[in-house]
């Protein structure tokens, strides 16, 4: 069986696109692969934040993991404050990285913006800290959104770099594969067809959380920003209309389907009765994953116990590995 890493920051709500782009496809990874999830609660302080809610959302994350299928018993699930391993091989790594790779990083930009000269440091090693996520376990596959493409390329170079250093090319460090499934691998702002959805966007009207309650759902899709042309019949007449393309894979991914398919049932109509479907099927499929968690965020006490179960289960495997890293670049054994 091949091992699955992959993470996710606890730094609000899980939205439609951390849904669709990462965590269903991580439920359906269990049936088939030795999986490791992880709260990346480390990476959730590259910005800033509220150190008064970071516990609390870390366990918000863990059940919303749970209600949307992710099963302790069979997948790892813990949050990575909690396994030191990470921040070990994370400094290792950074001193293996390019400067010049980590500038080439079009997240750093975009979550940077304007005012790169003042954000933490911590958000411009971000990636390395995801490569030792990934390393530590000697995962070989990443279940990951679209946007995060570069950031397992720059995992690979890391690795490559690392074992050539100091292995003499043997592959210590394993080839990781990212795993970017369906139709919504990148599922954008129903504000703004070209910026994608985010957990941390000011406009809560962009995204649709995991707990949003069906009136709210009905609203925002009702609101979704569209054109005023009708859906075409093809998804060729999909080109540059990101909105319009945006909301037909949504629907696709939601019901396990192809843009293709969608369109012949929708296509030639006017937005007004898709919007009204779409949303209808976001109520359905996301309405439990809601019940679930709220039933779950009621009993602390358990979700504790899982994640500090997942976090001795995860050490376990990683500090031979972080171990092995740690002899081969030649520190001191006493
Ligand atoms: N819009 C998206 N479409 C598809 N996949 C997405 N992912 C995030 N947004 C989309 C995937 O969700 C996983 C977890 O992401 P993360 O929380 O670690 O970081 P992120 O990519 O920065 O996600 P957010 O929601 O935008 O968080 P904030 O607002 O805190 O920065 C990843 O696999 C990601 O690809």
């Amino acid at each position: 069986m091949q091992r699955i890493f992959s993470g996710i920051q606890p730094t609000g709500i899980p939205t439609l696109g951390n849904y669709l782009g990462a965590v269903r496809n991580w439920v359906k990874l269990q049936d088939d692969h030795e999986c490791i999830y992880c709260a990346v609660d480390l990476h959730a302080i590259t910005q800033p934040h509220d150190p008064k809610t970071l516990a609390q959302a870390t366990r918000e994350m863990a059940a919303a993991l749970i209600a949307a299928g992710i099963d302790p018993q069979r997948s790892i699930l813990f949050h990575q404050s909690a396994v030191h391993a990470h921040v070990r091989l994370a400094w290792i790594l950074e001193c293996v990285a390019r400067i010049g790779w980590l500038n080439r990083m079009t997240q750093f930009k975009d979550k940077a913006g304007k005012d790169r000269e003042n954000v933490s440091a911590g958000l411009y090693t971000y990636p390395v800290l995801m490569a030792a996520d990934i390393l530590v376990y000697h995962a070989t596959r990443v279940p990951v959104g679209d946007d995060q493409r570069q950031h397992l390329e720059l995992a690979n170079d890391i690795a490559q770099k690392f074992n050539f250093d100091f292995c003499g090319g043997e592959p210590f460090f394993p080839v990781i594969e990212p795993l970017i499934l369906g139709p919504a691998a990148r599922v954008m702002s129903l504000r703004d067809g070209s910026k994608k959805m985010s957990k941390s966007d000011p406009s809560d009207q962009s995204r649709i959380n995991l707990t949003d309650d069906p009136d709210t759902i009905a609203l925002k899709i009702r609101r979704a920003k569209t054109d005023p042309e009708p859906l075409p019949t093809e998804p060729a007449g999909l080109e540059s209309r990101p909105e319009a393309r945006n909301l037909v894979g949504i629907y696709a991914a939601m019901e396990d389907t192809d843009y293709a398919t969608v369109l012949r049932t929708h296509g030639g109509r006017g937005f007004g009765d898709f919007k009204r479907a779409l949303a209808d099927l976001l109520i359905a499929k996301l309405s439990p994953i809601a019940g679930e968690m709220r039933r779950l965020l009621d009993d602390t006490a358990t979700i504790d116990a899982i994640l500090r179960d997942g976090a001795q289960r995860a050490s376990a495997l990683a500090e031979p590995i972080v171990q092995e890293a740690e002899k081969l670049v030649g520190f001191l054994r006493v």
